[in-house]
């Protein structure tokens, strides 16, 4: 008999996200979150191998002598969560910009005043590798402690081909040395540095950045920065055409500051995901829908920038548009590791259910970056990834916040977190 190396057991409910391997859930599928009463889930060298009732896995036998049994009683377990959109991989901070922002200074100005993206710019090129790696290694084994366990990762903070490919090494020398698995994207279009005009960077981003990227072999995913003020449709679409003739998967910022046509773009080139979307048009909407473009929706930025502006996740909802959720953990607009405030950021001010926002986190969070087979649900066959959340009920994760709601966190099987 094979038995289970990991058996967890009796939870009071265990949310499976069952059943979107394949595609994302998108309207009301969005609700539907596999829940079983009395949950367990068992787990050999890594995988998933049986997925029921408590009293259904005892019977089928896959507890052995060596089984390890964990009990979640009177609390919920889910998947890790997965945070599809971060900036996580920089050096220095940027608390100075607080003071502007309270007096009104918008985003986008400080950054042309050389401030913003500009500042960690120069911040992560002045520190060392080491340095880079302990600051971002903190806020991975932050994130880590808050159920996240798999986590996108962008350049961008480089700007150069020697800066952006050395940010993608370290992303990758990270994604080995600590417990949160890394999925790189590029985005050296994330800012024009000083000296440039927006035309000469892009053909930089074009001729120069993107055929080494690509030939070095280290990301994954091409991202954009496509916002009036920053990069223009024109220009984005120019880095993201060439990003998928040299085989990167795409991404794109867009909508986020200023209704420019970003989501149409998005559902033009059928990039895998569109972020921000605050000022996503109706048609913007309907085009994503169309296409089956994955909203990734970044609330934690929203509320960080103090402007009262949320994505119409709702609308988008309604439309079919695939809804995900995401820190946006960055230096700047969204100085947080967390994904429970941004459930609760998503209930209350995107007016997600709590089934929405789970969902949003978890299997549709891993098609947004291409992991759905491996990731994202409770299901045979899946990485054994599962959190223990010290909670009665669903509705209790987005209520009660501010605090970590997390007990326990399990990667491929082995218990990487608790508390
Ligand atoms: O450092 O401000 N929005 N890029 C686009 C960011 C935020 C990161 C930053
Ligand atoms: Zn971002």
């Amino acid at each position: 008999m094979v038995y289970a190396d990991l058996l967890i057991h009796s939870a009071q409910m265990m949310a499976t996200m069952s059943g979107y391997s394949e595609s994302p859930a998108c309207g009301e599928d969005m609700s539907k979150i596999g829940l079983i009463a009395d949950g367990a889930v068992a787990i050999r060298e890594g995988k998933i191998v049986a997925v029921g009732t408590t009293q259904d896995l005892r019977a089928e036998g896959w507890v052995g002598p060596d089984t390890k049994e964990i009990s979640a009683r009177g609390k919920v377990v889910t998947p890790g969560f997965v945070d599809p959109h971060t900036h996580v991989l920089y050096a220095g901070s940027r608390e100075n910009e607080l003071s502007l922002k309270l007096k009104g200074v918008p985003y986008l100005e400080i950054l042309k005043q050389g401030g913003g993206i500009l500042s960690t710019v120069r911040s992560t090129k002045q520190a060392s590798d080491e340095e880079i790696k302990a600051q971002t290694h903190r806020r991975l084994r932050t994130m880590l402690s808050m159920g996240t366990t798999t986590v996108e990762a962008k350049s961008g903070y480089g700007l150069t081909v020697e800066e952006e490919l050395r940010a993608l090494r370290l992303i990758h020398e990270l994604d080995g040395e600590q417990s949160v698995d890394l999925v790189p994207t590029f985005m050296g279009a994330h800012a024009v540095p000083p000296g440039y005009s927006e035309e000469e960077f892009t053909n930089y981003v074009v001729d120069e950045m993107l055929p080494q990227i690509a030939a070095e072999g280290q990301a994954e995913f091409c991202d954009v920065f496509c916002e009036p003020g920053v990069f223009s449709l024109e220009s984005s679409e120019r880095i993201l055409l060439k990003a998928q003739a040299l085989n990167l998967k795409l991404k794109m910022h867009a909508d986020e500051l200023a209704s420019a046509g970003g989501a149409q773009l998005a559902a033009k080139l059928g990039v895998i995901s569109a972020d921000h979307l605050l000022q996503a048009s109706d048609e913007g909407i309907a085009a994503l829908a169309q296409q089956g473009v994955i909203a990734v929706l970044l609330p934690a930025t929203s509320f960080n920038l103090a402007k009262n502006s949320y994505a119409r996740a709702r609308e988008m909802i309604r439309a079919g548009v695939p809804v995900a959720l995401a820190t946006d953990s960055n230096p700047g607009s969204s100085p947080t590791e967390s994904m429970p405030l941004v459930l609760t950021l998503a209930c209350l001010y995107l007016r997600m259910t709590p089934e929405e926002a789970l969902t949003a986190v978890t299997i549709n969070a891993a098609h947004a970056i291409g992991r759905a087979n491996q990731i994202g649900s409770l299901e045979v066959g899946k990485q054994g990834d599962v959190v223990i959340l010290d909670i009665p009920n669903l509705n209790y994760l987005p209520y009660h916040f501010g605090s970590n709601p997390v007990e326990m966190v399990f990667k491929r099987g082995k218990v990487v977190w608790s508390i």
